[in-house]
């Protein structure tokens, strides 16, 4: 193993590089939603057995009125803004149902990536041409940031999809008291978590027999090849998801099938595998009741409201700050 001072790495690069040189070995999911990436997720979204992204569009298509209207409770107009919008397939609900009933609202889905905040924005336009539309790119906070005395308006910040669920729980707690930190007292933080289950319903989510969560695991591997010009041979790696009932946690590993070396150019260095060495790839972190409202408390906010889907698979929980 060779190693010599590399200057001016990308975060990604310097994330690639801690993470391969930690015991265990780890690399952050925050990178998997490369072009590839985002293409999988969407598969994995349509997998019979990925069942979060059914549960909560159930949520938002049988509650719809429910929603509006506890967003809208006791105050005239919003700005509906919504952390990593995605496709928007669920939030186009209640666009549609806030416009029928002519509330006054704006809508700024806030997303790092300007390709998908553009695809998002155009499709948006042209479905509802009466809707007042202000995309953001960019970081989350330094956009709330901006956001923060920009209106008099209750905003309603949105946190879907159980995204929150590829956090560890101290990373959650800090990342809701940051929206904490830019919320008025009016302001309202709308946010998806997925629930404990059967654990046999929870592991086949993340582990599907045709492979698709396996090739978005696998993706990260081929993303570092490309980027960072490493040697990565994918098929010296599988994928392995597990789900531990106690901590509520489903996690995923790439597994080293061999002893092997791998180089990567950017870092200028090495990485030795052992034959079986897991490299921790994700968390999806479940919840229970007592979970979410423990996570409230400590974050700043008490829970107004609770919308569930009819099998209590997954939750939409409204905040309100304290
Ligand atoms: C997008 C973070 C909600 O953890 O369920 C899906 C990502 N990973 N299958 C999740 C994911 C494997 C997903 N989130």
């Amino acid at each position: 193993m060779n190693s010599s001072p590399v200057p001016e790495l990308s975060q990604f690069a310097e994330d690639v590089l801690d993470g391969l040189s930690s015991t265990p070995k780890h690399l952050s999911s925050k990178y998997f939603y490369d072009d590839e990436g985002s293409r999988l997720f969407q598969e994995i979204m349509r997998l019979p057995e990925y069942y979060p992204t059914r549960a909560e569009y159930r949520i938002f298509t049988e509650r719809t009125d429910d929603i509006c209207d506890a967003f809208t409770a006791g105050i005239g107009s919003i700005d509906l803004i919504e952390l990593g919008a995605g496709d928007g397939t669920k939030t186009a609900v209640l666009i549609e149902r806030f416009l029928e009933k002519g509330t006054d609202f704006t809508y700024s889905p806030i997303d790092i990536s300007r390709e998908a905040n553009d695809a998002l924005t155009a499709r948006f336009r042209e479905k509802f041409p009466g809707l007042r539309i202000n995309p953001h790119t960019g970081d989350y906070f330094e956009v709330l940031g901006s956001l923060k005395n920009g209106s008099e308006r209750r905003k309603v910040l949105m946190f879907l999809g159980s995204n929150i669920g590829n956090f560890q729980r101290d990373h959650a707690v800090g990342f809701f008291r940051e929206l904490r930190g830019v919320m008025n007292p009016d302001d309202r933080l709308f946010i998806g978590f997925d629930m404990q289950k059967d654990p046999r319903v929870i592991v086949n989510a993340y582990d599907d027999p045709q492979g698709v969560t396996a090739a978005f695991n696998l993706n990260l591997l081929r993303r570092i090849n490309r980027e960072l010009g490493g040697d990565f041979e994918l098929e010296r790696f599988s994928h392995y998801a597990q789900y531990r009932p106690i901590e509520c946690a489903a996690r995923s590993f790439l597994i080293s099938r061999e002893k092997q070396t791998v180089t990567i150019n950017a870092l200028n260095r090495s990485f030795e595998f052992e034959q079986w060495e897991a490299i921790f790839m994700e968390i999806s972190q479940k919840y229970t009741r007592a979970m979410i409202e423990e996570l409230s408390s400590e974050s700043g906010f008490e829970i107004e409201t609770e919308f569930f889907d009819e099998e209590n698979f997954y939750t939409d929980s409204l905040w309100r700050p304290v």
